[in-house]
């Protein structure tokens, strides 16, 4: 597929067909949908739209490549084919980043530095990784000796949100192709062009025809919910809204199917006074406002302990207001847009939410002067508002923050744990103790002391409660993306 982005850099971008078993096809139906630059409001392409008849071809060309080349293959070429895709990203970054910040309105910067390199080092995290999954054995006193056996769970239904879309895609593509399955992906509408490109990638580092497919559309009676209803589906790995997981559950019920969740949060962050104060503040607006607030680990309930509550609250806002908002394209943007019309009016309702229950507004809260088109939100904190506010409860998914100050550890675990999300945490502070006895209290899938959204793929990922189900990463990828059997045998 020709990838073509014209000289602006920023209108057009490509038309996205489905890949199915090792091929771009238009929509058996003719349905198209507009693909639309957040930044501008403007078309930069259209999208096929799939719905059921692609979501059977894609599972039935997934199925078939069960058995093909790609069982066959030995765990050295898999390997092979998995670095291959990682270093083709890489060569294809400029490209890759590009796409990415047309698709979402995020930097370009971000795109570049954070998202695709992240994504081609999935590949390769997980081809290195490849070489120690084993499994487990027994001996029964003089009588058995039990192993098991590892095998691909067989077709797995990818569904992405549109956040981060090519860095979360392959970080649950890499584990699923080194557990040797095949994959159908149904990408976020919001966001088809870098999973697109990808199945191109796939293709060129050799994955053999019907092991990646891709197709595009919506969840509910589209291709998502086709997918997820799909009885040849044996699993779904899942990123997204807890409201779609619920339904998603509901679906994959019927088939039985083995379910991996990562869903939403609202994740508390906890300032104690003997915290070093200015690496919180650098941090934490970055926890607040990256990617335009749009990351489930952001932390978007800041809880400040009082001695040094008016002092972080006053430097906090001084460093908000110098954060540039606009053009993704320009070097100096830290902030861009919210991913669409639909979502920046979800999160300006919030904003009004919060006002009604007696919130204030100390920065943000409204569109940048000068930025009419596109959705741009200057990024906006909140005080006055405590933990019954739904501005408190609720996830808003945009640059919009609350401070509370909060007198006791115990309050604060309290309050950092009323809440029926469970995703990420962090604590600033430099009492070792505390750090222990705090982060052991928190009900949450990630606990970050003194820093945020350091990752090492090798550690359990995911949320309690209804923040997800499961855990990615390491050793937890496989465990998901295999079936094990026993084998006994009578010695
Ligand atoms: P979403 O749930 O609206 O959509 C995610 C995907 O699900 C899309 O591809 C969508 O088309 C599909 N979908 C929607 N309804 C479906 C249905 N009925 N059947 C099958 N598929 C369906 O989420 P979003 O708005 O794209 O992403 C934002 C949300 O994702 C936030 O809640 C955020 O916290 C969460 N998220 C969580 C993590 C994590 O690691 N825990 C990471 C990123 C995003
Ligand atoms: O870093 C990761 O592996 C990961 N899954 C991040 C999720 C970010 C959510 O928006």
């Amino acid at each position: 597929m020709k990838t073509e982005v014209v000289a602006s850099e920023k209108v057009k971008a490509f038309d996205c067909q489905h890949f199915i078993n090792g091929r771009f096809l238009p929509s058996q139906s003719g349905k198209m949908f507009q693909n639309i630059n957040p930044a501008t409001g403007e078309v930069i392409g259209t999208v096929c739209e799939g719905g059921k008849e692609e979501i059977d071809l894609a599972v039935a060309a997934a199925k078939r490549a069960l058995s093909g080349p790609w069982k066959r293959m030995t765990t050295g070429e898999r390997i092979a084919v998995l670095r291959r895709i990682g270093d083709l990203i890489l060569e294809r970054k400029e490209e890759l980043a590009r796409l990415e910040s047309l698709d979402t309105g995020k930097p370009y910067s971000l795109s570049l530095t954070l998202d695709i390199p992240r994504a081609a080092y999935n590949f390769h995290f997980f081809a290195d990784y490849l070489r120690s999954v084993g499994t487990e054995a027994y001996q029964t006193d003089e009588v058995a000796i039990n192993y098991s056996i590892r095998r691909p769970v067989g077709v797995v239904g990818l569904i992405n949100p549109w956040n981060l879309p090519l860095l979360l895609l392959t970080w649950k593509l890499a584990p699923c192709l080194a557990a040797g399955n095949t994959v159908v992906i149904k990408p976020a509408e919001w966001t088809p062009l870098t999973a697109t490109v990808l199945a191109e990638i796939c293709k060129e580092a050799g994955v053999p025809d019907g092991v990646v497919n891709v197709v595009h559309g919506f969840g509910p009676d589209s291709a998502g919910a086709a997918l997820t209803e799909h009885p040849d589906v044996d699993a779904i790995t899942f990123t997204g809204e807890t409201t779609t997981g619920k339904v998603i559950m509901a679906a994959a019920a019927k088939s039985l199917k083995k379910l991996s969740y990562e869903l939403g949060g609202k994740n508390p962050n906890i300032i104690f006074a003997d915290a070093d104060l200015e690496e919180a503040i650098e941090t934490t607006l970055k926890s607040s406002f990256m990617n335009q607030g749009e990351v489930c680990l952001c932390g978007s309930r800041i809880y400040v302990e009082r001695p040094v509550y008016e002092q972080f609250l006053q430097k906090f806002v001084a460093k908000t207001k110098e954060l540039v908002v606009g053009d993704p394209f320009d070097p100096k943007t830290n902030v861009g847009a919210l991913i669409s019309e639909e979502h920046y009016e979800r999160v300006m309702s919030y904003i009004e939410l919060a006002k009604e229950e007696g919130g204030r507004i100390l920065t943000g809260g409204k569109r940048p002067d000068g930025l009419d088109q596109g959705y741009y939100l200057e990024p906006t904190i909140i005080v006055g508002v405590n933990r019954n506010c739904r501005i408190v409860r609720e996830e808003v998914f945009g640059p919009v923050v609350t401070v509370m100050p909060f007198d006791e550890e115990e309050e604060v675990i309290a309050q950092a744990n009323d809440t029926h999300y469970g995703l990420s945490a962090t604590i600033w502070t430099n009492d070792l103790r505390r750090a222990h006895r705090v982060a052991a209290r928190i009900e949450a899938g990630i606990v970050w002391v003194n820093t945020w959204f350091l990752r090492d793929l090798r550690t359990p990922f995911g949320g309690m409660k209804q923040s997800g189900i499961g855990r990615e990463g390491g050793m937890h990828s496989f465990e998901f993306y295999t079936e094990l059997t026993n084998i006994c045998i009578k010695l």
